[in-house]
This record gives C-alpha cells, structure tokens and sequence, in this order.
C-alpha cells in the first residue's frame, strides 16, 4: 500500500489533532488509500520538537521547519502554526512540490491567502483548507438533506459560534489576542469556522453589514508561544489586545437567501456552541455542535399533527458513517472530525483530484472576512469580492 511522508510544522493543540488523524485514519476508512507515516516535526526548539515527535509518534525532529521542506522523502507538509507562519510554509512547501493541508484560518490577510492560493494552484498541489467541522457526520447529513431538496429552496440561515474560554478578563494575551500573530480574533479563529460551513450547506456570500467589538482591552501577557487557552491566569504585566472579540453580521447569499452569524469568545456558559439553523421553503434543519451526533430536522409535509423537529442521531446510515462506529449516537468527536478530513485530503491526493475545502475556499473566506471588517468600519452593507474576479 502506498504510503505518504508527512512533514507536521507546529506541535500543539493542532498538531496533537492531526497526528492522532494520521494514525486513526486508516483504522477506519480501510482500505486506506495510503498510509500517512508521521515522518517529521518541526517546532521552535530542538527540545519541544523532540519532545512532541516522541509524544505524537513522530520518527524525526527540528528546531527549522525549513528541513521539512528540503526533504524529498516528505510528501506532504502540515501547518499546524499560529496563523502568521501559514503562507510563508505554504508557498515554500508549494515551490517544493509538496501537497499541503494548512490550519485555518488561511493567513493572517487576503492577500497572503492569495498568495498561498496562487503558489498551490501554479506548482499543481492537492491543497486543502483545514475547516473540519463541515465533516461531522450530522452536518455531511444536512448537507445530502439539501440537496436532495428536502428542505426545498433555502430563505434563511442563522449560524452561530459562541465560546467563553477568554471571557474572564486575566486569561492571557496569547498568540489568538495580537493582530500580528492571529490576523483577527474571533473573526478568524471562530467565525471562518461558520464561514466555511454557511458556503458549504448554503452557498456563496455576496455582501454582509456588520458589527465587530473588542470587550476586553488588555490582558496579562502570556510567557510561551503555545496558547494555553485561556488555562492560564496571568497576574502578570498587561499588554493592549488589538484584536474583536466577537463578530455579528448580517449575510446575503448570491442564491437569495439571507442570514446571519455571531462570533463570540465572551459567552459565559457557550463552550464550542457552534449552532445552524436553515429554513426552507419545505423544512428546516437544526445542529448544535454541542450535541453534534444529532440533527433535527422538520418537514413541512409531515401531517400537521405530528409536524415538528425530530432528532437524527447519525451513525452507518449517514454520511461517513460505515466507517465510524457501528451504532448511532456511540458519540462523534472532534477527532473523528480530523479524521475523516484526513481520510479526504489522503484521498484527494492518491487519486489526483482537488481537495475541499482547498486554499480557493481559505482565500475567498479571507475575502468575505475582509467584507466584514470593512461593513464594520463603513457601518453599511459591504458587497464581498470574488476569487477570481
Ligand atoms: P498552539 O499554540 O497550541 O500550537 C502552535 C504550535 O506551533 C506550538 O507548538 C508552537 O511552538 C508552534 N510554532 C510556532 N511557531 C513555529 C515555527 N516558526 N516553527 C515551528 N513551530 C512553530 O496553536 P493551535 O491551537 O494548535 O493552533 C494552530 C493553528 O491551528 C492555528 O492556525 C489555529 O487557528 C488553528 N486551529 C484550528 C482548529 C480547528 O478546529 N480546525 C482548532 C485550533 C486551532
Ligand atoms: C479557539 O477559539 C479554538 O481553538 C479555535 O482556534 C478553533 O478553530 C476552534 O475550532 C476551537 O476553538
């Protein structure tokens, strides 16, 4: 069986998910269509990178990602980097002919986006963007269910993403709270993730009007360059954060539809409350990530006494689903997501087809957070620019 060297740039919470992805993978989707062998890691010292390779069954380490992509044993280089390093990675991988999955948000600008798009396009590539939250299983389901018109033609769609991991005032000023490193806040950290799934389930997004706000102005600074997520209490010297903390818009779809989504790290009591709610023309359908082996769906031609949400618990019978577990509701979760991507992009790559979503999608959402930004500053409706136009 073929089997495809992976070169993982950046050993945290990103970089634990798609080890445990790589090794997973073809324990469910067997026949695999390669084997990812955990072949190096790249991380800030020779000690952390050493330390990770071993703790995520790694067989080498550096201190230099650039060794990664000088390695013509490596195959496929993975950025699991504050958002500031992606492009640079990305473009080098490209230029080296590697095949690349890149951390989302894409980059920290539109413009390096662009950049990332257009070396991945020019150097041939399989590219992909790493929203996964469009592969829980009940979300793929929502998807079939729309497109098989069960829902008929869509009206609405209200997403949501609300956590409170960095609502108290003395979590620290990490990576995720400076401009420079994290290009936005929750905008790009949460609200891309909504993003992505809007574009998926609904379609493309041509113009918003928006609201961004920062609550919380300054926060203790945080000594290492791996965010703790909020764990930490500073105590410490504060420094100004120039980042939003939450995100609200308004969204008009080129299909006709309207919407909205909210973006939030200040939500007491939300921890990743990623909600979907569409309306159609025949139906609705509802998603929590919270409760994420469910979907509610309505149908408008159930008979009126028994019309209602009713809960789909996903398992063999839903998408993804052979491969899972073999009974609904034996639980999904956020490694099944990363699992399932990686089983698309390993997929995408021995057969030689584009992955989804690429670095075109990671590019456009760049554009439509620029849109944002922009509705936000103008206080008016904000028409996004297209990829390609
Ligand atoms: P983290 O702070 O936990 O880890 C970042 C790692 O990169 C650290 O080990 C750090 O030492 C390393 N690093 C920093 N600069 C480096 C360099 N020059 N060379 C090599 N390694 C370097 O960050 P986390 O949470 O893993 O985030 C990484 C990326 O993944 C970000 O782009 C973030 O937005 C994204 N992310 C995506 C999630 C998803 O659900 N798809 C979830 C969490 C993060
Ligand atoms: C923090 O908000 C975070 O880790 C994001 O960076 C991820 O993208 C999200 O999926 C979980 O929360």
């Amino acid at each position: 069986m073929e089997k495809l060297n992976v070169g993982l740039i950046g050993g945290g919470f990103m970089g634990k998910a798609h080890s445990l992805a790589y090794a997973a993978m073809p324990m469910f989707f067997w026949p695999a269509p390669a084997i990812p062998v955990r072949k190096a890691l790249a991380d800030v010292t020779e000690e952390r990178a050493r330390s990770v390779a071993d703790q995520y069954g790694f067989e080498e380490s550096t201190a230099d990602w650039h060794d990664l992509i000088e390695d013509p044993d490596i195959h496929v280089i993975d950025i699991a980097t504050p958002n500031n390093m992606h492009a640079e990675a990305a473009i080098a991988a490209a230029e080296a002919g590697k095949h690349i999955i890149s951390e989302k948000p894409l980059a920290n600008t539109s413009e390096d986006a662009r950049r990332m798009y257009e070396a991945a396009k020019k150097a041939g590539v399989v590219n992909m963007a790493a929203f996964n939250y469009r592969r829980t299983p009940a979300v793929a389901l929502a998807k079939k269910y729309i497109e098989e018109g069960s829902i008929g033609e869509i009206l609405n769609f209200r997403g949501t993403y609300l956590q409170d991991w960095s609502a108290d005032p003395e979590s620290p000023l990490s990576w995720r709270f400076q401009k420079s490193v994290a290009g936005s806040g929750a905008l790009g950290d949460i609200g891309t993730h909504v993003v992505d799934m809007a574009r998926y389930l609904v379609g493309e997004i041509s113009a918003v009007n928006s609201m961004l706000a920062t609550w919380i102005p300054e926060r203790p600074k945080q000594d290492s360059g791996v965010d703790s997520l909020g764990n930490a209490k500073g105590g410490g010297p504060k420094a100004p954060v120039d980042v939003d903390d939450e995100i609200v818009t308004m969204l008009k779809f080129e299909n006709g539809a309207i919407g909205s989504l909210e973006a939030t790290r200040n939500a007491w009591g939300r921890n990743n409350f990623i909600t979907l709610e569409i309306h159609g023309t025949k139906g609705s359908i509802y998603f929590n990530y919270e409760r994420r082996d469910e979907l509610q769906v309505c149908f408008s031609d159930d008979p009126a006494d028994r019309r209602g949400f009713r809960t789909i618990y996903t398992g063999p019978n839903h998408p993804y689903g052979a491969n899972m577990w073999p009974i609904p509701a034996l639980g999904i979760g956020y490694g099944e997501t990363k699992i399932i991507e990686t089983y698309d992009f390993v997929n995408a790559i021995v057969n030689g087809h584009e992955a989804d979503p690429s670095f075109r999608d990671g590019y456009q959402i760049s554009l439509i957070a620029d849109a944002i930004v922009e509705s936000a500053a103008s206080e008016a409706w904000t028409n996004v620019q297209k990829v390609d136009s």
